[in-house]
């Protein structure tokens, strides 16, 4: 079974952080709407949603991909860049201790979940705003003993890796080249976004099927023309917030068969 960690929206969303885009109103209401859509459309794929409580005074705290990595066999808990997501963290250890072997970021370092992909046993890692190099030492400390490897990926002109680049297959990835140097990534099949549509290259993957925004058609026609099953969301409120897809639910296999014996 898998579970889908959310949050709801934050009704401070409109005072979130910003870095790439100009900040607009946004319409909590309509944010939290679309949110429930996005919960249901994780039930229809075969999540249990475990949705946690608001959060009025973190701005972001929807965007819960960001403050965890969670493998099969451990979990991280993140250190954003900024300082105002790293109170979000608290509640999401609490609920992965139930889950996983825990293992925490600590100062210098700084980490977001959303520079993070996962191919297998390798976890590419953007060096962005949010991710410094004491963040990716200490990711390679945690996960090295479970046989983990770490990809270190140059990334410009966007938030976070997964901004630029996301799984949408076994071995595909949906790229906006323009944003991430491809020679790190060594995927099989690339499927380039629209050039028109910037950023069009965050979906989410929930088995064999995408979770993916209404607001880019040149490239959902792309994903359909490779017979990607696809089911669209529109996000369109929390994309103000600079948020996607990706950064909305932590997914993960409930039980895992060895994630009880903690490696140190
Ligand atoms: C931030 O700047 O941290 C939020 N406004 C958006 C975070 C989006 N997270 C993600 O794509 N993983």
């Amino acid at each position: 079974m898998l579970v889908a960690i959310t949050r709801e929206v934050s009704p401070s969303i409109s005072q979130c952080e910003l870095t790439h885009i100009p900040r607009q109103e946004i319409n909590v209401e309509v944010a939290r709407s679309q949110h429930l859509q996005y919960e249901n459309v994780l039930r229809d794929l075969g999540c249990q949603v475990r949705r946690l409580s608001v959060e009025p005074n973190l701005p972001d705290s929807v965007f819960i991909e960001d403050t965890a990595i969670v493998l099969n066999e451990l979990a991280i808990i993140a250190r954003s860049g900024v300082a105002s997501r790293r109170e979000e963290t608290r509640s999401v250890a609490e609920v992965l201790r139930g889950y996983r072997t825990i293992f925490q970021l600590t100062s210098p370092g700084t980490l977001d979940g959303g520079d993070v992909l996962q191919i297998g046993r390798t976890l590419f890692v953007g060096n962005t705003s949010r991710t410094n190099e004491s963040g990716i030492k200490q990711l390679i400390d945690f996960i090295s003993p479970y046989e983990y490897k770490v990809e270190k990926v140059q990334v410009e002109g966007c938030l976070h890796l997964k901004s630029a680049v996301t799984l949408v297959g076994e071995e595909t990835l949906l790229i906006n080249r323009s944003w991430v140097d491809t020679r790190s990534l060594r995927a099989k099949e690339y499927i380039d976004i629209d050039p028109s549509e910037p950023y069009a290259a965050n979906a989410l993957l929930v088995g064999s099927e995408l979770v993916y925004p209404t607001i880019f058609p040149k490239t959902l026609r792309r994903l359909k023309d490779r017979d990607i099953s696809v089911r669209v969301v529109d996000v369109s409120e929390l994309q103000k917030a600079e948020g996607a897809v990706t950064c909305c639910s932590l997914i993960f296999e409930e039980k895992w068969p060895d994630n009880s014996k903690q490696i140190t």
